[in-house]
């Protein structure tokens, strides 16, 4: 995962004895010297043998790259390669640096560990991205990350082939790069919460040598509470320190003062030195038009000059930003609110809101990434962001109705359209696409589970001819690939543990147990921007430690609980020992679980999860023992439950006017009791 773009099996393996040995044909440089060392240290994890570059023995590989590519780290990049491996080792052949280190990503996901000892798959590979842009956002203001957590997922990112990491630097929270000229800025964000000039250097140097790009983004004029907080001068409406939960969000500059210019001209050109990419990201999201119409001298302003609406204001700012970008030789990008009047065609705009604003910015010639359809913290599993295509609703080939099937999570209030249509020209404006974790409601220690595996499920749509799309193989896939990037360095699970331990330290095998066929809230129900919330903006964050924060959107266990409910309904007899096996151990939980919460309180908000689940498993059972016919009145009403529970947050518009199960967390396992039940009626 990604898949690629061709692959024949070739049978014959190699065994990999340990050791690499790599032979240069055409040009190498340092960046692809370390690429290899790299590469050497995960075969040794992944193959567990011993695989130090430049030993004797061990796997042969040949590595040709044709040229230092002078698009290398832009949307020109080549990232082509391709790769042969046999018996007498591993060919790679790549037109520059970028297809080399895609290349070795491929090759490490060869490595098999059957019983008689590690090998690499015989392959014949010839592969390239659909897409130039497969970004991953990850919002740094909501909740700092740290350096080395960033650089985690670069590494993961290397994995996957996704090739530009956006980091979301300036929110209400903070503004989290230093500044010389505005040191204020930092302050701000508090010590330790904000990345040194020499952090970001050699972030971006370790994201370069990976082939990722690093764009910023410094959000305004709205989302620019931590700014304003640093210097209220430049403020539409009065800001005040400390923080004001109810202004985070709304706080705006004032698009009337000239020195809001002067002071994002010297800002920008401060942080344009730091950040060596092309792209430029400035926000433009989500401004509210009374932050800026109440204001006299703003509404004056507005007057004076024909402004006739917010957008309109808003439009004439976009464009003297974009005159400063210019001049630092960057290329803006931002959200799309910025052609609701219109601007500069060359603004690279970025989707958020759905499909039809792709189609509207085409339209109007705009170079266009997407993230619509794609934001990680809605806490959908993985195949509800895999059936949206970047290119949808036309270019995904699929039937009306499945296109909006695929889109039914999203819409209202995400709006996605199914019916907007867009040109083959439009199309080709569609650089790429971008998975996005906004962080009101991750910290750090959430953040491997929160991204991953679900951004290995999108750098596959991203990355894969548009064909790729079986959502059985993805499901079969996806644990696995989790577990290749756990073994790399991915701490999902290992922080899952600590969070476990740390709600219920006298012994967390109960909520583990529990934790591991449910899943969270969806759709913004545990956000406090969008649903009724838990979480308030605060100087100092606490950690998120209640149990829907650990649960997962992906539970494999429930995932395989259900395919093996449906082979045993299609006839496979044998399985029924294993289901019953499963149900008894989910039915008998309820008391080890209820046990714990006596000594851990933490754990009491997942108690009627708990019941709930372990009465999901009793009916389960009396269908698979045949006693269904007497089953008792609980059954069907915890089934009920169970569904419901699912509808609550099924969009965010439910959100908002539904009441959300306590301790908010969703039982996996539901399909499959269902379907055992309906079975069950049906007198099999
Ligand atoms: C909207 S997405 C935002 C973000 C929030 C997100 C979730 C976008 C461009 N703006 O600032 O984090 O919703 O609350």
């Amino acid at each position: 995962m990604p898949q690629p773009l061709t692959y024949q099996p070739q049978g014959d393996a190699l065994a990999l004895d340990g050791g690499v040995r790599v032979e240069w044909q055409g040009m190498r440089s340092a960046m692809l010297d370390r690429a290899v060392v790299r590469f050497a240290s995960r075969l040794a994890i992944l193959s567990g043998r011993d695989a130090a570059p430049g030993g004797q023995g061990g796997l042969i590989l040949r590595i040709d790259c044709a040229s230092p590519d002078p698009g290398l780290l832009s949307v020109h990049m080549r990232e082509h390669y391709r790769l042969r491996t046999g018996p007498e080792g591993a060919t790679l052949v790549a037109d520059g640096p970028a297809g080399v280190l895609r290349g070795l990503s491929t090759l490490l996901q060869l490595v098999e560990q059957p019983d008689t000892g590690p090998v690499l798959d015989g392959a014949i590979i010839d592969d390239g991205p659909r897409f130039a842009w497969r970004g991953l956002l990850v919002d740094v203001s909501r909740h700092f990350m740290s350096v080395t957590a960033l650089e985690r997922q670069l590494d993961m990112m290397e994995l996957t082939r996704l090739n530009v990491l956006h980091l979301h630097l300036s929110d209400g929270q903070g503004f989290r790069v230093e500044s010389r000229l505005f040191p204020r800025l930092q302050q701000v964000a508090g010590p330790g919460r904000y990345y040194t000039r020499q952090q970001v250097r050699a972030l971006v140097d370790y994201a370069s040598d990976r082939g990722i790009r690093i764009v910023p983004e410094f959000d305004a004029p709205g989302h620019s509470y931590a700014m304003l907080r640093a210097y209220p001068q430049y403020a539409a409406r009065p800001v005040t320190t400390p923080m004001d939960p109810k202004r985070v969000v709304r706080a705006a500059l004032d698009p009337s003062n000239p020195q809001v210019y002067v002071f994002l001209a010297q800002l920008y050109h401060e942080m344009a030195g730091l950040f060596p990419d092309a792209c430029f990201h400035v926000g433009g999201d989500e401004v509210r038009p009374d932050e800026w119409t109440t204001n006299p001298k703003i509404s004056a302003f507005m007057k004076q000059h024909g402004y006739a609406d917010a957008p309109a204001l808003q439009a004439a700012f976009t464009q003297r930003v974009q005159a400063i970008l210019a001049h630092e030789g960057k290329t803006m990008m931002g959200w799309d609110e910025l052609i609701q009047a219109p601007v500069p065609a060359s603004i690279v705009i970025e989707p958020w809101r759905g499909s039809r604003y792709t189609a509207q910015a085409t339209a109007a010639g705009h170079p266009v990434v997407v993230s619509a359809g794609y934001y990680l913290d809605l806490l959908l599993p993985a195949v509800e962001h895999y059936r949206v295509d970047p290119l949808d609703p036309q270019g995904n080939g699929l039937p009306p109705e499945q296109v909006a099937q695929a889109h039914a999570p999203f819409l209202e209030a995400f709006a996605l359209d199914p019916t907007a249509r867009m040109t083959p020209a439009q199309d080709r404006l569609v650089m790429g696409a971008e998975a996005a974790l906004w962080t009101e409601i991750v910290t750090e220690e959430m953040l491997d589970g929160r991204l991953w595996p679900r951004a290995a499920a999108l750098a596959e749509r991203f990355w894969s001819p548009a064909s790729v799309r079986d959502e059985n193989s993805l499901a079969a896939r996806l644990p696995m690939i989790q577990s290749e990037l756990e073994k790399l360095g991915n701490r999902a699970t290992a922080d899952r543990q600590h969070m476990m331990e740390r709600l219920a330290p006298h012994g967390k095998a109960p909520l583990a147990t529990l934790l591991s066929v449910t899943s969270p809230v969806r759709n913004y129900a545990l956000n406090h921007v969008f649903g009724p919330g838990r979480v308030t903006p605060t100087e100092n964050p606490p950690p998120l430690d209640r149990v829907a924060d650990i649960a997962t959107p992906d539970s494999f266990v429930a995932a395989a609980f259900v395919r093996d409910v449906r082979a045993y309904l299609a006839g496979r007899h044998d399985l029924a020992a294993g289901l019953r096996a499963r149900l008894e151990d989910w039915r008998d939980n309820d008391a080890r679980l209820r046990q714990v919460a006596q000594v851990d309180a933490g754990v009491n908000d997942a108690l009627p999860a708990s019941a709930l689940l372990a009465q999901l498993a009793q009916a389960g059972l009396d269908t698979l023992d045949g006693t269904r016919t007497a089953w008792p009145a609980g059954g069907p009403a915890a089934l009920a439950t169970a569904q419901n529970q699912f509808a609550a947050s099924r969009s965010i518009l439910a959100v908002r006017s539904t009441p959300q199960p306590a301790g908010d967390l969703l039982q996996d396992i539901t399909p499959g009791i269902v379907a055992l039940v309906q079975a069950g009626r049906g007198g099999r």
